[in-house]
């Protein structure tokens, strides 16, 4: 008996046991979330399996059109696009799905009766920096159906403030293939085991240091930043926060976001003159991104305003991002934000 509990207490734990796990949380839970999440996990095992050969197969390069947003689409970008709806649109508990990739929502072939959820997602956020080997990812967001949404206005189901996600969630394809979500009861953190094909629960409880030493921003645009933006960098380098800090920036948000988790610091996307209202789109990045944020004990603003607190009005809706640990964002919130400093 004791040999016994030993080896189990000693196992891997899978990304399905833990959601299962977690879902026991709430009574009456059916299992239908778990089952869509699985398709989440499914959809991103198959991303990293071509981002990972990228280099052997032709799928590197242009797919010769431009998405919604006017933005070249590479191959990977159709493909991983193409996995997560595959893998999400059958699952009869999904309703909707809205991506970047896609102009307009998704209605899903089910009952409409039986469908719970939305997932809204980035199916290869950073792609134009797959040639050169830099990490990418993936972000999510779920939402539960608004009481009186219907699939014939499938956008009610998506316009949803972030406060509403009921998960969030992203995966790195770095030097490992890590998947970090949140169901609203802190963050935890996953990696692909390619020898067993599961996500293994690798980081429990992840929590965001109160004070990094990084800070993250694209500086060649910082001549067109508002002013406080500049500002607050200068004051950051002048040694103000009472350590000398370093610039990390990797141009792939998931990956500088995954970093400011695990290290602490802050991450910044402001307005510039190219992205007046900011480059990063709402719902399906800086909503999935300041969810796990705040879980772990970070903030997550658009420079002034809490990000989960912002109604969209669109589905490819732009936000300045401001993100990051306690001490970073105080900083930046009590002295530099122009609503708060006068
Ligand atoms: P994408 O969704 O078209 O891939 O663009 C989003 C990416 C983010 O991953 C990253 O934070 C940002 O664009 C980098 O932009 P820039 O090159 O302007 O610094
Ligand atoms: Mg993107």
């Amino acid at each position: 008996m004791n040999h016994f509990l030993r080896t189990a207490s000693m196992s891997a734990i899978t990304i399905q046991q833990h959601i299962l796990s977690e879902q026991q949380r709430f009574p009456g839970a059916s299992g239908e979330f778990s089952f869509l999440l699985s398709g989440i996990t499914l959809a991103t095992k198959k991303i990293q399996a071509q981002v990972r050969r990228a280099g052997l197969t032709q799928i590197l390069g242009s797919a010769g059109n431009e998405n919604v947003q006017g933005e070249t689409q590479q191959k990977l970008d159709v493909y991983a696009n193409e996995a997560m709806i595959d893998s999400l649109a059958m699952r009869g508990s999904v309703g909707v799905l809205a991506s970047e990739e896609d102009e307009h929502a998704i209605v899903c072939p089910n009952e409409e009766g039986d469908a719970k959820y939305a997932v809204v997602f980035d199916p290869l956020d950073g792609s134009s920096n797959i040639d050169v080997n830099v990490s990418v990812g993936t972000t999510f967001s779920i939402f539960r159906r608004p009481d009186d949404a219907c699939l014939s206005d499938p956008d009610r189901w998506v316009l949803q403030p972030g406060n509403r996600q009921i998960a969030a969630g992203y995966v790195v394809y770095g030097s490992s293939t890590v998947m970090v979500y949140t169901c609203g009861n802190g963050v935890h953190g996953f990696t692909l085991d390619p020898n067993v094909g599961a996500f293994i629960l690798s980081h429990e409880h992840m929590t965001m240091p109160r004070q990094g030493s990084y800070y993250s921003v694209n500086e060649a645009y910082s001549n067109d930043f508002p002013s406080h933006f500049g500002d607050y960098i200068q004051h950051v380098r002048n040694g103000k926060l009472g350590r000398s800090y370093s610039s990390r920036y990797i141009g792939s948000l998931v990956a500088d976001f995954h970093r400011t988790l695990l290290r602490g610091g802050i991450f910044m996307y402001p307005p510039t003159q190219t992205h007046p209202e900011g480059k990063l789109r709402l719902l399906y990045e800086a909503n999935p991104i300041a969810m796990i944020a705040e879980q772990a004990g970070g903030i997550a603003t658009d420079g002034s305003r809490r990000i989960l607190d912002l109604q969209p009005n669109a589905i490819h809706q732009r936000t300045p991002l401001v993100v990051g640990s306690e001490v970073e964002m105080r900083e930046f919130e009590s002295n530099f934000c122009p609503a708060n400093s006068g």
